[in-house]
């Protein structure tokens, strides 16, 4: 699995304790005891990861990167995520940590602003911050950002679809997901900025899912109606897509309409080899999990620490499907 060069040289430094300019490490909580990390030395070497929902492969495979590297670096690791991607959920189990923080608490925010307070109370009681994936608007919380470039991430996928649409002029829906999640605003921005520089091709807008895939079936075949001239649908994630598909195949649809999707689950690929999906963008969840526990740890330590770290992305289409195998999503680690 590869690394952007950025996030290669900053996470081996950081592990090799070599970099001399912290940039954003964390700070001392306030009503933690004292400089111990987690506010109790009983915890000095414990990680909590909560990702943005249980049962995910995109998070089963961050979780499983996280938990080989704190165990490589003799930290324990443990993982609670919600059973929705929803704040609420989120809250209550961040809220659960109460007193006895872990040492480190990375977390993958499922609202840019409703997550502030609940993460904000942990850092307080003396827990260093890390996000992954995606992240809060306030930029003062975390010591540092694991994530895709999803800006990057929605330019690749608008280059893609321009490339699969060829010449035919047409419109474009794209579907993201809950307005706060960080992660797909920004992918669905940077899809509709590039699509600009595609005179071919028009928005024909951003409609929210709420990450459900019922939601995001109706709303493909509404856009088929109102739409005529409907040539490509975004998905920013594996839910808008796997809705998408079942809008697609509904109408009969299915390879008619261009369907480029974000992420690489077991059922995204099996779209892919099944022509529900022109192509994916393939995200390297376990690589942002590994690089948040090194963050994490480098922040515990007292070593340098990285503000945002960005992971690679990759286009794949079924003509490279099987050279992009490393990429695919776990069910299991
Ligand atoms: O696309 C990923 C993740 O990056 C995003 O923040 C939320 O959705 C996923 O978990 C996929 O479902």
């Amino acid at each position: 699995m590869k690394f952007s060069k950025t996030v290669l040289a900053a996470g081996t430094l950081a592990s090799a304790a070599m970099l001399v300019a912290a940039c954003g490490s964390g700070q001392v909580g306030q009503s933690g005891s004292g400089d111990k990390p987690g506010g109790n030395s009983a915890n000095s070497k414990k990680l909590a990861l909560v990702p943005g929902v249980q049962a995910e492969p995109f998070y089963i495979s961050m979780q499983c990167g996280a938990e080989a590297e704190a165990k490589k670096l003799g930290y324990e690791l443990t993982t609670q995520a919600p059973q929705k991607f929803d704040a609420a959920m989120q809250t209550s189990i961040v809220n659960a940590m109460g007193s006895n923080p872990p040492a480190a608490l990375l977390i993958a925010p499922t609202d840019d602003q409703a997550m502030l307070a609940p993460i904000e109370q942990v850092k307080n009681r003396g827990a260093k911050i890390v996000e992954v994936d995606t992240s809060l608007k306030d930029k003062s919380v975390a010591v540092s950002s694991v994530s895709s470039d999803n800006a990057e991430g929605g330019k690749l996928a608008a280059q893609t679809m321009a490339k699969l649409v060829g010449d035919k002029p047409g419109s474009v829906l794209i579907l993201d997901t809950i307005a706060g999640t960080s992660t797909t605003a920004a992918r669905a921005k940077g899809f509709e900025d590039e699509l600009k520089n595609h005179p071919n091709l028009k928005s024909a807008g951003i409609q929210f899912t709420q990450n459900e895939p019922e939601q995001a079936a109706s709303k493909v075949t509404a856009a088929l109606v109102s739409t005529p001239d409907l040539v490509g649908i975004f998905a920013t994630n594996l839910n808008t897509g796997e809705g998408a598909a079942t809008g697609l195949r509904n109408a009969g649809k299915i390879g008619k309409v261009n369907l480029v999707g974000f992420d690489a689950s077991p059922s995204e690929v099996d779209g892919l080899k099944k022509g529900e999906y022109q192509a994916l963008i393939a995200q390297d969840p376990a690589q942002i999990g590994t690089k948040g526990v090194d963050q994490a740890v480098a922040a515990l330590e007292g070593k340098p620490t990285e503000r945002n770290l960005t992971a690679q992305l990759h286009s794949i289409t079924k003509d490279d499907l099987d050279a992009n195998s490393q990429y695919f999503y776990k069910q299991s680690c």
